[in-house]
């Protein structure tokens, strides 16, 4: 699944696709890259992040999604808003990506698929101190339980999300990326997202002889690392930035693990 934020302030590439046609060029370009689905997205969910009233969310993705669609891109709409998400859906979206995972009505429906994403609190306040029982049992059973209505209100397409940095500690993500398998073994189709996050900031500082944190552009060889080590433990599918050398990294396992 490649990215496309349409948006001024997403953490790693606000601003660079909020122009409509560089939006659609850029998401041909992760289509030919190897992406199955292009996510389309309209408001940051960085921490901290300021929420995004309808319209202008409407505004930044609309034509994108209609324009995609019409070329026959699978796009799925990365919202916490119904009203975005039914309107992406009749421009064409196929599927509902909820990082607030309260829109399994709405994917229902509308006949699309739907990821359910774990996440504590909600963007602004989602780093302040987040603590667990367990964070890979705590995860799980929350998204057993979204994952589970969403199927039971008739979404056939279901789809669960560990939400990597959502209200997590490095710590977290670390147990949540390590212990990926059980996740998988709740039988939903996984989907990861560690591209250019601030985890891999973080752990690509402590490799570094002057503990600089490289840039979110600069974090290519952790994304694709831990994109690796979460499919090599079953996901399903991962969301990734940087697509072409995340299908090369991929082929080349494939390969390996073929042999
Ligand atoms: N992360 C971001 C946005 N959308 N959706 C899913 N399903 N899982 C994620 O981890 C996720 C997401 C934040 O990253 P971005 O700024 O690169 O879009």
């Amino acid at each position: 699944m490649g990215v496309v934020n349409v948006t001024p302030d997403s953490f790693s590439d606000g601003g660079r696709f909020l122009d409509h046609s560089a939006a659609i060029a850029h998401a041909h370009t992760l289509v030919a890259q190897g992406a199955d689905w292009v996510d389309v997205g309209g408001e940051s969910t960085r921490p901290r992040a300021e929420p995004v009233p309808v319209d202008e969310e409407l505004r930044r993705v609309l034509p994108v999604i209609e324009a995609l669609a019409a070329d026959g891109v699978a796009v799925s709409i990365d919202t916490r808003k119904a009203g975005v998400a039914r309107a992406a859906v009749a421009a064409g979206a196929r599927m509902v990506n909820d990082v607030s995972s309260s829109l399994a009505e709405v994917a229902a429906e509308t006949g699309v698929g739907f990821v359910a994403m774990h996440m504590l609190g909600d963007p602004r306040t989602m780093q302040d101190h987040p603590a667990y029982d367990d964070v890979v049992l705590d995860v799980r059973d929350y998204l057993v339980d979204r994952a589970g209505a969403a199927r039971t209100a008739g979404v056939a397409d279901v789809w669960i999300d560990p939400g990597i940095g959502f209200g997590k500690t490095l710590e977290h993500n670390l147990d949540l990326l390590a212990n990926l398998d059980v996740l998988v073994a709740t039988g939903f189709p996984v989907l990861v997202a560690t591209s250019r996050k601030t985890m891999l900031g973080t752990l690509a500082a402590r490799a570094d002889p002057g503990g600089a944190v490289p840039p979110t552009a600069e974090r290519l060889e952790g994304s694709v690392a831990t994109a690796v080590w979460a499919v090599l433990l079953g996901a399903a599918m991962v969301r990734a930035h940087d697509v072409a050398a995340t299908v090369q990294a991929f082929e080349a396992v494939r390969y390996t693990r073929e042999t």
